[in-house]
């Protein structure tokens, strides 16, 4: 058996089901024979980040993988294998590298060098015997600890190269990293003694599957929970103890509860300082629950610190303050959930006029709001992408159940969220999946609307077209006066419509439900479908 189609049956054997691709890698066809079905995109990046969302939404269980040519797919490859280790995704990447006697001959691009920085493993395949252990130790990086792309590059001259057969070969085991119990205890009784303890929850708790113990230790605490951009939906946010997540905009129940916060637990999240994240107030008692030790003491100085499994924690952490509090809440629910909710509807009521907006152009808000009151909150997932759209929708979004938000921050690719929508239809196809992105935005990945209309991955796509990178007019005053630096155009409905999609663009308010009814059943009726919103140069954030 040649080393690709030995690849091919690992990958069967590890449970993939997609193989997202860019020619030439002659893994495409091996896998088409033992029909993993190949979806190959119109650029590299959309490929990764589709395989990213497969293993998002399947947190971890399922492993999306790519594959590409050498030399310009690599090269091309770059940004999305970064954007996966920067929201630490679980994917494995397989480029073609040169022929191992060009391999180390300049200007040829060797993956191996190159991706070190930006992979959790990164190896290059030297004989062809040694291909299932490769695999063994990629597959087994990406399924355990903290999750991260891993990379095997397969030099052309292997490719072709036999593979003593059988192929031994077990699929690679997900071991959970079980919590110091004096680390728990220790945690429990600043919990236990904390008078206005705050929950902050990360992307640790959908890769842990942990959303039945979180809720329990909030409700048992009655303790507020925010999360990461990466955590949300990881808390019913319609539960009366949610704050709404934190990115670059929050809600003001976020601000407000952590200030007035004396601990805050941080579960399955790295604390990773970021602009597009909260910003804690220093002088809290911080405890901090990870699955990477790397992450203690990293940004913020903590106070206490678990290593583990978010579930195993949480259950540790709920066994033990059950235990102390003999299984009964001490009755602050009413106070706090009173507070949250007089907090909360103040902060809605200020940006009512946004949300309800009626002029021409509308504010983008007022898609959010109708978006989100059209559609079912229970069955939908969407994502943001980079810029105004993330800051205008995280706040205002209300995600209902666990991972039914696609949150990402830790790096910010333009025209990340429709791959991560592409796939998310893939792993889902019963939820309506949904990206929400600017004109700037779709300037990078839109092509790839082609590969939903070709591959059929019906989702919706939600556009705000303001002919402008709104978000850097008020810091490029000179370039735009002079040359209209921040200035773009486009007709994306009719280029949507180009690809043989479901285009439309919307004028007036009074047409926005009407075009998202409409949408949502060309999506069902199997066409992608993008909206085009002609909304305002709209600047104005949740920043509190
Ligand atoms: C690949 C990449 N390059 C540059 C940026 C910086 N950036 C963030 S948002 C933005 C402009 C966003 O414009 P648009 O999506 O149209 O949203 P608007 O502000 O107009 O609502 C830019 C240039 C980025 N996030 N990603
Ligand atoms: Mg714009």
């Amino acid at each position: 058996m040649t080393v690709s189609d030995a690849i091919a049956h690992i990958l069967k054997a590890e449970g993939v089901e997609y193989l997202f691709a860019y020619p030439v890698n002659s893994l495409i066809e091996s896998a088409a024979k033992l029909d993993i079905r190949t979806v190959i995109v119109r650029q590299e990046r959309i490929g990764l980040h589709m395989a990213d969302a497969i293993s998002r939404l399947s947190s971890g269980k399922k492993i999306g993988v790519f594959c590409m040519q050498s030399g310009p797919g690599t090269e091309n490859a770059f940004g999305g294998v970064a954007q996966a280790f920067g929201e630490s995704a679980p994917i494995v990447v397989i480029p073609m590298g040169y022929a191992r006697h060009l391999s180390h001959v300049p200007p040829n691009f060797h993956a191996y060098l190159n991706f070190q920085h930006i992979t959790k493993s990164c190896e290059s395949l030297t004989v062809a015997e040694a291909i299932p252990e490769v695999m063994r130790r990629a597959f087994t990086q990406v399924r355990n600890g903290r999750p991260g792309p891993a990379l095997v590059e397969i030099p052309a001259d292997l490719f072709g190269e036999n593979v003593p057969e059988p192929i031994q070969y077990t699929p690679t085991p997900s071991v959970r990293i079980g919590p110091d119990p004096d680390a728990v205890q220790a945690a429990a009784t600043a919990l236990i003694e904390a008078q206005h303890p705050v929950i902050y929850a990360g992307q640790g708790v959908h890769y842990a599957q942990a959303w039945p113990a979180l809720k329990q230790l909030a409700e048992l605490l009655e303790a507020p929970v925010t999360t990461s951009l990466g955590g949300k939906s990881a808390f019913p946010e319609n539960h009366p103890l949610s704050l709404g997540s934190g990115g670059r905009a929050i809600p003001q129940t976020v601000h407000d509860f952590l200030q007035n916060a004396d601990v805050i637990f941080g579960i399955g999240c790295s604390f990773t300082r970021t602009p597009f994240g909260i910003s804690f107030p220093k002088d809290k008692t911080i405890i901090h629950a990870t699955v990477d030790p790397g992450d203690i003491n990293k940004d913020i100085e903590v106070t206490h610190a678990i290593v583990g499994d978010a579930d195993l924690i949480l259950n540790a952490l709920l066994a033990e303050i059950s235990d102390r509090l003999h299984g009964t809440p001490r009755g602050r629910l009413d106070t706090v959930t009173q507070k949250i909710k007089t907090i909360k509807q103040a902060w809605l009521n200020m940006w009512m006029p946004k949300l309800k907006d009626t002029s021409t152009p509308f504010s983008p808000y007022r898609v959010i709001y109708d978006l989100m009151h059209t559609v079912d909150p229970d069955n939908t997932i969407i994502t943001h992408d980079a810029g105004s759209p993330r800051d205008q929708l995280s706040p205002f979004w209300t995600a209902t159940t666990p991972l039914s938000y696609i949150g990402w921050g830790k790096t910010t690719q333009l025209g990340y969220g429709l791959g991560l929508a592409m796939g998310a239809k893939l792993a889902c196809p019963d939820k309506l999946c949904i990206n929400v992105w600017g004109d700037a935005a779709i300037g990078f990945t839109g092509m790839d609307f082609e590969t939903a209309v070709r591959e059929h991955i019906p989702i919706l796509s939600i556009l705000f077209n303001n002919h402008a990178m709104a978000i850097e007019i008020p810091i490029m005053p000179i370039s735009q006066e002079k040359y209209h630096a921040t200035d773009i155009s486009g007709n994306y409905a009719k280029m949507a419509e180009a690809f043989g999609g479901y285009g439309e663009r919307i004028i007036s308010s009074n047409d926005i439900i009407p075009a998202i009814q409409r949408g949502i059943q060309k999506t069902q009726d199997g066409v992608p479908v993008l909206l085009e919103f002609m909304t305002t140069k709209e600047i104005d954030f949740s920043i509190c």
